[in-house]
């Protein structure tokens, strides 16, 4: 219903409106000339469902005495609807198609403002991309209490059960630039801005609990490191190179976060499927002063689910946007992700029983020492309304944080607090990107600080200082009960550079990530070393890689070596010879089996292969029954158009064998009826369709005949073990809702991981 209530509002908008045209909505072509929408519409008009979906920040005109660009993004928004084209000046432009010329043939003329301000501004269109996390996709959302914890913090999200906390936030790989594909091998980037009414909160985090160093000394190194080479600029979001394995293989302290690196979390299936952590250590801290440390976890509803590797690498070549437009479709069509937030709270004293130590970001807490306590939940249901504005203008800054919630001595997080808001200064231009719309808090601002580049706030009065007599001392401090005062951690050592002695230990933490896994995610891991290491072209390295292999696990080093053709070598020497005896060697936690999600396939991508004479009713009893379930049913035949079914109906197709291929599928249906199953035969395309979604552990579904394309294919209809595979269903015969309701509780399993034989 609330689809249809997005299609019955999309319908009713007026032309020119740019959305519908997005979506394919027939009015949004433009108008003739000279006929122009009624300028009495709404400027901005809800006209998807996503965009239907408001909050404070999202939403709502500005209330009267707040500066138009704080707050909401209402007052930031533009929409052309019945305007004018004018210049930057305002001032109407007749003519967009020629530029001013000294006759139909003669030279163009300097004096053409119109012209020169279009170029200018074209010319400057672009800022610097992220150092690091170029590449992105954002929505908005919000956080939901799940109750109040005034106990543990006093930061303002968490004091109501129920209080919203409006939000923005985006995923980002690591090492590609901006416009570099989505489904590279790398870690992604979770960062959320929470505009809570106490100012804004950013937690930067990504979906993998560990990081690859432990002092942000070392940050330029690792990313000079992982970027494309600088003599040739190549490899372009890859980590698959000398320079970057030159580098971990001489930084153990990196061995952990390799193991997550080559797991199949580095390649997760979507943005919505991932977790989400804080990484660091914090502190919160309560009403009186009290404070422990946490650590922030962000857990899917969809649960963790990744893609295989050899999936990955076609779609990036497929479709590169293929994350950003998971993201985008879900929250189009209205199945808004969702993760919990929940907290590992701990205290200093525990901390220091641990055979670990906390403020170093290569470890983690494991769940079975203090368990993740779930504390509320975060929905993004809003799409951008614009790419650059917001998710590009985006500034995270781990510096941003408010009452209740602060920092741990952790010399990786030291070095964050300075980076992010130093790398803003230059990637937007100066230090008044905290008033461009998407960064500007709901909170009221008002300080002394003025002027600067693109300085938008025009502040009043002859008063820029405290403290004064003329303003009436204002703004005023707002002392201890309002204002952020830092945790007093009592600080008495030498200065000094070094590290705790159990930042040594690095690879009692990657052993037991390692362990934890199940058979197919290890058999995943040492894939993924070795198709990152066979792509060196120094053989010192690989060794030295598989040297510190071995120290976590033997057996490991040894499927890597293997993969590679070398030897095993003799164990890197370790920087401690007798590491704390770790309280736990394996943890249900870490494996992604621990995540199965929902069992809901809603927003699954199904692909139906058609063609003409395909047994309709089949088809269409599975079909509803996915979309009963919410799953994305898309028709895919020889070409575009219709299909005529073996009863006479048409049947609308909206993909190609050639434009839609197997991996952006999580799922096939193959079409009962003796001519389509004889026709798509004929085809490479049904073939390879067919072998791809099987070798990447997919649910297949023939129908009627259609079993003889799977016998064309060649797919095994049992596992290695000699068991039915459950992801390869026949209707042989059967009723199709059966079959369909097989296939709904195979594709809701993910994968089929068992079937694997390479
Ligand atoms: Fe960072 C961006 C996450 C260590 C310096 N980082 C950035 C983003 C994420 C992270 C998610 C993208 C934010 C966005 O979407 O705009 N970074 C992390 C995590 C780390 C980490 C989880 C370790 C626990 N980062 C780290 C260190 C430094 C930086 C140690 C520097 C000392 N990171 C930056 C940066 C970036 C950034 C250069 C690039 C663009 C930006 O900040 O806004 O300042």
């Amino acid at each position: 219903t609330q689809a249809s209530a997005a299609q019955a509002l999309v319908a009713s908008l007026p032309h020119n409106s740019n959305k519908p045209g997005e979506i394919g909505h027939a009015n949004a072509i433009s108008p003739p000339e000279g006929q122009h929408a009624d300028g009495a519409q709404p400027v901005v008009s809800a006209s998807t469902l996503s965009e239907a979906n408001a909050s404070d920040k999202t939403r709502g005109p500005h209330a009267p005495g707040t500066n138009a660009w704080q707050g909401d993004l209402e007052a930031a928004r533009a929409d052309a609807s019945g305007q004018v084209l004018t210049t930057n000046q305002g001032v109407a432009i007749a003519d967009n198609q020629n530029s001013l010329k000294a006759g139909l043939r003669g030279p163009a003329l300097l004096e053409d403002f119109i012209l020169r301000e279009k170029i200018t501004h074209f010319d400057h269109e672009r800022i610097p991309e992220r150092i690091v996390h170029a590449r992105g996709s954002a929505a908005h959302g919000f956080f939901e209490c799940y109750e109040a914890i005034p106990d543990l913090t006093k930061a303002a999200p968490f004091q109501a059960a129920g209080k919203i906390t409006p939000l923005f936030t985006r995923f980002s790989t690591v090492a590609g630039e901006r416009g570099s594909v989505d489904t590279a091998r790398d870690i992604r980037g979770f960062a959320v801005k929470f505009y809570t009414d106490e100012g804004n909160w950013d937690l930067v985090g990504n979906n993998i609990p560990v990081f690859f160093i432990q002092d942000a000394m070392k940050f330029p190194d690792l990313i000079h490191a992982v970027k494309p080479e600088p003599h040739h600029g190549m490899p372009q979001a890859a980590s698959a190179h000398d320079t970057f394995w030159d580098f971990v293989s001489l930084m153990p302290e990196s061995t952990h976060v390799l193991m997550w690196a080559m797991s199949d979390r580095a390649i997760p299936r979507s943005y919505r499927m991932m977790q989400g952590f804080g990484v660091h250590s914090y502190r919160l801290v309560n009403e009186q002063g009290q404070s422990q440390f946490v650590k922030f976890h962000w857990t899917p509803k969809l649960g963790v689910h990744s893609l295989v590797w050899d999936e990955a690498l076609k779609i990036a070549g497929m479709d590169p946007d293929f994350h950003r437009r998971d993201l985008w479709e879900a929250i189009e069509s209205g199945q808004y992700p969702e993760w919990e937030l929940g907290l590992q709270v701990f205290s200093e004293e525990q901390a220091e029983q641990f055979s670990f130590d906390v403020l170093d970001a290569t470890k983690i807490v494991p769940e079975e020492l203090v368990p993740v306590r779930p504390v509320g939940r975060m929905v993004l249901n809003r799409n951008p309304d614009n790419f650059f504005a917001e998710t590009e203008q985006v500034a995270f800054c781990v510096a941003h944080v408010v009452p209740g919630i602060d920092f741990s001595n952790d010399p990786l997080l030291a070095g964050r607090i300075h980076s992010y808001v130093d790398t803003q200064i230059s990637r937007l231009g100066g230090p008044n990107f905290h008033e461009l719309p998407i960064n500007a808090p709901l909170a009221p601002v008002a300080n002394n600080q003025r002027d600067g580049m693109h300085r938008r706030t025009v502040n009043r009065g002859r008063v820029a200082y405290e403290p004064n007599s003329l303003a009436g001392g204002c703004p005023f401090q707002a002392g201890a009960m309002k204002g952020f005062v830092s945790f007093p951690q009592p600080v008495q050592e030498d200065k000094v550079r070094g590290k705790p002695e159990k930042f040594a230990d690095h690879y009692t933490q990657a052993s037991l990530f390692f362990d934890s896994l199940t058979p197919p995610e290890q058999r995943h891991l040492a894939a993924g070393f070795r198709f990152e290491l066979s792509k060196l072209t120094v053989p010192a390295i690989r060794e030295r890689m598989v040297a510190s292999l071995v120290n976590v696990s033997p057996e490991l080093a040894a499927a890597v070596a293997e993969g590679l053709g070398i030897d095993v070598p003799a164990p890197l020497p370790r920087a401690l010879e007798t590491p704390a005896k770790p309280e736990v060697t394996q943890s249900a936690r870490l494996s992604q089996k621990a995540f199965p999600g929902d069992g809901r396939i809603a927003t699954r991508q199904v692909a139906m292969l058609v063609a003409d004479g395909v047994d309709g009713a089949a088809l269409a009893a599975v079909k509803s029954a996915l979309e009963a379930e919410q799953a994305a049913v898309t028709l895919i035949a020889p070409k575009l158009g219709n299909v005529i079914a073996a009863d006479g109906s048409k049947l609308a197709v909206r993909g190609t064998l050639e434009n839609s291929p197997p991996v952006v599928f999580d799922a096939v249906v193959l079409p009962a009826g003796e001519a389509a199953v004889g026709a798509l035969s004929q085809l490479g395309h049904t073939q390879e369709f067919i072998v791809n979604q099987y070798r990447h552990g997919k649910t297949l579904l023939a129908l009627g005949e259609a079993s003889a394309l799977l016998d064309q294919a060649g797919i095994p209809r049992n596992l290695p073990d000699g068991s039915a595979d459950p992801g390869v269903i026949e209707q042989a015969g059967g009723d199709a809702a059966a079959a369909a309701k097989a296939f709904i509780a195979a594709l809701a399993l993910h994968r089929h991981p068992a079937r694997e034989t390479d």
